[in-house]
């Protein structure tokens, strides 16, 4: 199957960004993880947005469900677990995230400590300083199996 091809070949890279820069089989690959932009800068100004996930009748959901940035906007996303279910908050350009949920299919357990990617257990909170360098249609996604097919996708439009 063409979907378990793909999934494959992302095994390497996916686990090198897991270990946050550490691993020797990082170089070369840098930024290419990170789709939607790169990792802020603390010592720059940035905007804060609170994000809540959480789980209603047969759905999951951020909130809030979209956000408007200008490029080159830094933005603080606090993000606060209100469910009763571990959740993720991965931020990626839709592909590069169809492609994380597809390899999550097969490894469902993965955490993720990521300058991107977050995983939050019930209740849990968490911050993740972005730069928005670039212009596009990005997202934030938990690939926790069935979790995105529930509706946990936020919106991000960088103009
Ligand atoms: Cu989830």
């Amino acid at each position: 199957m063409k979907m378990f091809k793909v999934a494959t070949a992302l095994l390497p890279m996916l686990f090198s960004a897991g270990l946050a820069f550490a691993g020797p089989g990082d170089a070369g690959h840098g930024h290419s993880n990170f789709s939607a932009g790169e990792p802020g800068d603390p010592k720059k100004p940035f905007r804060v947005v609170e994000v809540t996930m959480q789980e209603g009748d047969g759905t999951m959901s951020y909130s809030p469900k979209s956000l408007d940035v200008k490029r080159g906007e830094q933005i603080k996303f606090v993000i606060t677990n209100g469910g009763a279910l571990a959740h993720e908050f991965i931020l990626a350009d839709e592909k590069d995230n169809l492609k994380h949920a597809a390899l999550m299919q097969k490894f469902p357990d993965m955490q993720h400590d990521d300058p991107n990617g977050k995983s939050l257990e019930p209740k849990a909170k968490n911050e993740i300083l972005w730069r928005f360098s670039k212009r596009g249609t990005f997202e934030y996604s938990c690939l926790i199996p069935g979790h995105r097919e529930a509706g946990m996708t936020g919106k991000v439009i960088v103009k």
